[in-house]
């Protein structure tokens, strides 16, 4: 029997946030998946920027034409916790009484899917879900993603979700619907074949601007940083001629244009996958323009495939270099070295990249980790020729670098997954503080503007 099924992408709540092409993509592939099992899909959005009811109200944030730009915010008071931090602190997104209105349409909703992004933005998900168990009383709710996984206990005694489900959620979310509805399964993807998934379910969106796309899950490199691990535990690749077909499907016929990779290892084994979608797009006269502003692989980067990028629109792009530091490099996961963003400078600026279109991401305030090494670091990406943007190391539970992280943070990171926030500078110490930090971007920034 098909069941009415409410997918919600809940608000953020932080100091900052910008809308880096940002979509729930794990929530919408569910969407289909369960679709293609002929139920009912409803979305509903907190950060829809073009909501009518925000737009009726005169709030429309300033947008780009490549779909990223600025989500609507309102200043709300600081958790306890976060009093002492000097910044505004806002909620951004739709206003909570239209979020309200909006579910009071969905009174036949049967369940209730919510998806959590960063784990520190989990006060946006305990919010929404509050709103939903008042107005549609007696759903079951269902909390998956970033938050739901990394966090999982905490979840489950602050969340009030009925279910907490972690990691990948396409087979758990079949056998709950088994579970709770006795709902036998009409179609099950392969779930070692990424190319029998549905496409996401971005037809959801009220105005879609963009398409974030991934040709894989997880990555071969594990950085003792990155909980790509947790997520996928090994790395799967898609066919690039189904990528290409999935780019074809969107730009022809929803006219999309912006194409977002949320790919962790976009470029690694490029002859098999990224070289192959762009030629692909070229042949097919498909005329689009890529971001990825989610760090690229550096060491793969030669002429052919600079001069691909730039020429297939790759418009956005960043690479994870994150230090110069060579013992540093090693110690967690060694996935770049210093000659390698020399000689991928070098080929990008050849294919037609300007300095500033090539962004370095730089972590900084890793634990134990001195200010020199960042200046260093920064001086480093400025004499190859390119430009660093600063990254705030985010300490994430279940990572190989966390116990360090809870050992040397002076902020309880352990029970508190709003001390994870990375402008908070979470693993800060007396060498490198926020005022230093403070400092280096804004030298950056001038440099740039
Ligand atoms: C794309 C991306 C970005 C993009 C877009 C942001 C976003 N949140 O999507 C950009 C580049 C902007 C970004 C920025 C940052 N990111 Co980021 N990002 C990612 C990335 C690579 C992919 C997310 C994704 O969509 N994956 C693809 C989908 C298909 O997977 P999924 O979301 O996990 O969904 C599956 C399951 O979770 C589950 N699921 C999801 N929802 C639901 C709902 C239900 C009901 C169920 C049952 C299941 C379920 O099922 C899905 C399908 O299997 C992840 C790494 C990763 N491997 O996931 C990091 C990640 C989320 N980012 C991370 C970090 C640290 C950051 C930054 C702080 C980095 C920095 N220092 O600057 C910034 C902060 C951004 C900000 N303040 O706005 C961390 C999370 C940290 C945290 N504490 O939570 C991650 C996990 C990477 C890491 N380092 O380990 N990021
Ligand atoms: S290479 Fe990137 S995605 Fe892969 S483990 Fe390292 S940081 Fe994570």
């Amino acid at each position: 029997m098909s069941k009415n099924i409410l997918l919600v992408n809940p608000w953020i709540y932080d100091f900052a946030a910008y809308d880096f092409w940002l979509q729930p993509l794990g929530l919408l592939y569910l969407g289909a998946l369960l679709r293609r099992n002929n139920h009912q899909i409803h979305y509903i959005d907190c950060l829809d920027p073009y909501h009518p009811a925000m737009l009726d109200a005169g709030l429309l944030p300033r947008r780009l034409s490549s779909g990223a730009g600025k989500f609507h915010r309102d200043v709300i008071a600081k958790p306890d916790c976060l009093k002492s931090i000097p910044k505004k602190y806002c909620r951004y997104g739709i206003r909570p009484d239209i979020f309200k209105r909006e579910l009071e349409l969905h009174q036949d909703a049967e369940l209730v899917l919510i998806t959590s992004m960063m784990t520190y933005w989990y006060q946006g998900v305990t919010d929404a879900i509050k709103i939903i168990r008042e107005t549609l009383p007696g759903v079951p709710i269902v909390l998956g993603g970033k938050y739901a996984t990394l966090c999982a206990e905490h979840a489950v005694r602050h969340s009030g979700a009925d279910y907490i489900i972690a990691g990948a959620g396409e087979k758990q979310i079949l056998q709950l619907m088994h579970n709770l509805f006795g709902e036998e399964t009409l179609f099950e993807p392969d779930y070692g074949n990424l190319d029998s998934l549905p496409y996401p379910a971005l037809d959801l969106v009220r105005k879609l601007e963009q398409v974030t796309i991934t040709t894989s899950r997880g990555c071969p490199y594990n950085c003792s940083y990155c909980s790509s691990h947790i997520f996928n535990d090994k790395f799967s690749t898609r066919n690039p001629l189904r990528v290409a077909d999935e780019i074809e499907y969107w730009r022809r016929n929803f006219g999309v244009k912006n194409f977002t990779f949320y790919d962790d290892a976009l470029l690694v084994n490029p002859e098999k996958m990224i070289i192959p979608i762009l030629q692909e797009v070229k042949k097919r006269n498909l005329s689009c323009h890529f971001h990825c502003p989610n760090g690229l692989h550096l060491r793969e980067i030669n002429e052919e495939i600079s001069k691909l990028l730039f020429s297939a629109g790759f418009q956005t792009i960043r690479f994870g270099f994150e230090t110069s530091d060579f013992k540093k490099q090693t110690e967690t996961g060694g996935k770049v070295k210093n000659e390698e963003l020399r000689s991928a400078v070098k080929y990008l600026k050849q294919a037609g990249y300007a300095t500033a279109d090539i962004g370095i991401y730089l972590l900084c305030g890793l634990p134990g980790q001195k200010a020199r090494e960042v200046e260093d670091s920064i001086n480093f990406v400025l004499e190859c020729g390119a430009r660093p943007v600063l990254a705030e190391y985010s300490p994430i539970p279940g990572t190989k670098m966390w116990e360090e992280a809870v050992a040397l943070s002076p902020f309880d990171i352990c029970n508190e997954p709003l001390y994870h926030n990375n402008s908070l500078l979470p693993c800060r110490n007396d060498d490198f503080t926020l005022a230093v930090y403070n400092k280096f971007k804004a030298a950056i920034r001038n440099l740039y503007y």
